[in-house]
Parts: C-alpha cells; structure tokens; sequence
C-alpha cells in the first residue's frame, strides 16, 4: 500500500499537493490529518467526497509499503504515522518547498526553495501532460495563492506565476477560490464601501430587495468583490452589484453577490460576457457608459427568474437501495459493485434510514458483518423535495455534513442528490 500525507493544521498548499500526489501516483490513498486549517475544513465540507481523502485511523498502517510526504519534510509534522518510522523497509518520498533539513530520510527526493510546493507537482503533471478537471485546477491554484499571497510574498518565483496561469488556462474558477481564501480587507477597501453606503439606493425586483452602485475608481483596487459583499450585508438586500468605473482605463468591472436562488449572478455575468455561480460572479466590459450598463443589469434580472435549475434536472436516478433486513456484507457489495458511497435504506416504498461507507467504521469485529443493515444505519432521514434549488441542497448537506440526499415525492424516493450532482451546477459544467 502506498500512502500520501501531508502536515498537521492542513492549508490549501498542503491539500492541494496531496490531491496532486494522487494524479502521479494514482496507487496511493490520500490521508487527510484530522486537524485542519479552517479555510481548508470549510472547503472539505463541501467538497469532501470528491477527493476520496482518508483519515490514518482508517487504514492499516502496517500495510504500508511507500510513504509519500508533501509540503513538510519533518516527522514531527505528521499526524499519527510514529509507528511507520520505526520501519525500516518503508520507502520515503518527498516533495517539499521548504529548505528545512528532512529528518524524514527519503530515497525520493524533490526539495526546492519555490513560492508553493504544488507549483512543484505542477511542473510533473505538466511534464506527463496529464489533464486536470476544473475543481482541480481550482483547488491547486487556492493553494498556490494561499501560499504566496497571490504571487506577491518575496519567496513567489516565475515558475509559481507560470503554474499559476497553467491552472488559470486549465478553467481555476477564482470565484470559487475567493469564496475559501480569507480576503484582504484594509484601507482602499473601506473607503470604497463607505462612499458606497453614503450614496445607496434600493430597488425591488418582483419581491426582492436589490441595490446597484455605480463608483469611480482610480487604479487597481484588489477584492471589490469583498467590499460588495460587504455591501449587501449591510444594506440587507437579497442582491447586490457594484459597477466599478475606471476613468483612466476605459473600462467598468460589474461585481454581484446574491444570497437568494431566485437571482442568479452567474448566470447574469454570463450575460455580460464575464462569469461566475449563482452566488458570485463579475463581468469586464470596455467602453460603455455606467448608466447603460445599470439599465442592462436591471433587463437582465427582470428577466432572470423563471430559468433556475431544480433539484429534479440534477438528481440521479435510478436508486439503487436495500431493505432493512439486508447484511452489512451485503451492503458492502451493493456498494462496491454500483461503485457509491452510500445507500438508502428502503422498506415497502418508505426511506426508513440511510447508509455510507463512513458507517462501517462503526463496526469493531467482523461477526457484525453478518448483521441487518438497520443496526448501522442513519435514521435521521434528511431529504429534499425535487422542487427545490441546488442551493438548498448544498445548504442542507453541509449543515448535517452529508454528502448525499435522498429526493422524496409524495412519501416515495425518486432520486438521489449528490455531492457532485451539486458541484456539477456550481462549476457550470451542465450542458445549456
Ligand atoms: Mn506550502
């Protein structure tokens, strides 16, 4: 068994790099500390099934024939791996960027003074031209800016600037990367929002509240969209959109932040030719009058309304589920073999529980495998209606951290909503 690690109090370099790892070497389990940074928990609270990480409690370190590190060099830095030290056939990789002597003694060594130890990882997924998906490339650049504070420590290198715009070329959505990284919120930014509130004005579309500023601006002004969401906290509007004019550069950026389901921002800023999700998103547009532009987005979220996506466009279906009755190594099979994570649990027609693959931790020698799934089985039944909006869906999944969500009609389960039937919505991977 070959295992990729990281150090304790994970940030994003560390994470990104350990997903890296399991692109070259796609034996290797991920394990995840159990502490984590709190951008990097708040992301893995959504997104937790899709990296397929582990903890070390949920594997058998004596099975362990390679140990690949990323992002420390130190022992001391691991999470509970004490017993692999002392032994002595273990084979040691490292991929670290801090000049720190390894007390780790590996046979494979990439050690390098560089901005991010995931440019490093980079420059081998680049070298073996491996594809990345959009949530990837997301996540590692998360991890690259994080640790060069967005290419401008002095530690950042060219090579870093490169990676980054590999990732950027590779579809990195920096909306979704700002939502994670704690923003920077000083001076510029503050007498920004404060000229915007002395000049704030509401409006109602169909029943929601919406404000929209137009502000000049001199020179770069770095996380606006910050201030504008700022913005709609305060003002406690539904939506909120700033348009920020540059004199000197002919251009105006337009920066929305939306927390109903009703006002789709991304799909406004797609119309402007910029981007975004439904909670976030901006546009560039060049040499336009402001004023013309605050018609245009007033049009566009009059007309926005009727086209949102639904729980029922996304769910999938069929659902494979067993009776209460049924065996836990019947459930491990069922599993296995349809390739899920988890599985309702259905008697008649009702959803009686619900079991993951988590729950099998539950069970402590191996006589219990002959036991009735109800014994191991989640109870709490939290479901949604095939009417509601995908929103709702990730609202409910990180509240109760779960990661899957069965969709009930009328008392019977036609469905199941995912992690990644969410994510699919969110990254705007669905086809138009
Ligand atoms: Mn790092």
């Amino acid at each position: 068994m070959q295992i990729i690690t990281t150090h304790r109090n994970t940030d994003f370099d560390g994470f990104a790099s350990v997903i890296a790892g399991t692109i070259i070497y796609p034996d290797a389990i991920p394990i995840l500390p159990k502490a984590l940074n709190p951008n990097v928990k708040a992301f893995l609270s959504i997104h937790k099934d899709l990296f397929g990480t582990r903890t070390v409690n949920e594997i058998d370190l004596t099975h362990v024939k390679r140990l690949i590190v990323v992002d420390t060099c130190k022992w001391s830095r691991l999470e509970k791996m004490k017993s692999l030290r002392e032994n002595k056939n273990l084979e040691i990789f490292l991929w670290d960027h801090h000049e720190n002597k390894s007390d780790l003694n590996p046979i494979w060594i990439c050690q390098e003074r560089i901005g991010a130890n995931i440019t490093l990882m980079i420059r081998e997924i680049k070298k073996q031209k491996i594809l990345l998906t959009p949530m990837q490339a997301t996540l590692f650049l998360t991890g690259l800016y994080e640790d060069t504070g967005n290419l401008s420590f002095p530690s950042s290198t060219a090579e870093d600037a490169y990676a980054a715009g590999y990732l950027l070329e590779n579809k990195a959505d920096l909306n979704i990367l700002s939502t994670f990284l704690q923003p920077a919120y000083g001076e510029k930014q503050k007498n920004i929002l404060f000229e915007m509130l002395k000049t704030a004005r509401r409006t109602k579309i169909d029943s929601y509240a919406v404000s929209i500023n137009i502000m000049q601006i001199a020179g770069h002004i770095s996380n606006l969209s910050l201030v504008v969401n700022m913005y709609r906290d305060i003002l406690n509007v539904d939506a909120a959109f700033g348009i920020f004019v540059h004199k000197d550069h002919e251009k105006c950026i337009v920066i929305g932040r939306s927390s109903v389901e009703d006002i789709n921002v991304g799909s406004i800023m797609r119309s402007m030719g910029g981007g975004g999700h439904p909670g976030a998103g901006s546009a560039m547009i060049k040499s336009v009058n402001p004023s013309a532009l605050n018609d245009w987005l007033l049009e566009l979220l009059k007309g926005n309304q009727q086209s949102s996506v639904l729980i029922s466009d996304l769910m999938s279906y069929p659902v494979f589920s067993v009776t209460s009755d049924t065996s836990m190594s019947d459930v491990a099979d069922v599993l296995k073999e349809k390739g899920c994570t988890g599985l309702p649990i259905v008697d008649g027609e009702k959803l009686v529980g619900v079991i993951s693959r988590r729950d099998f931790k539950k069970i402590r020698k191996s006589s219990q495998l002959q036991s009735p799934v109800k014994a191991f089985m989640n109870t709490r039944n939290i479901t949604i209606d095939p009417g509601k909006s995908p929103m709702e869906a990730a609202r409910i999944m990180v509240k109760y951290d779960i990661g899957r969500l069965p969709v009930v009609k009328d008392d019977k389960i036609i469905g199941i909503m995912s992690r990644s039937d969410a994510m699919l919505y969110f990254y705007d991977l669905l086809p138009d």
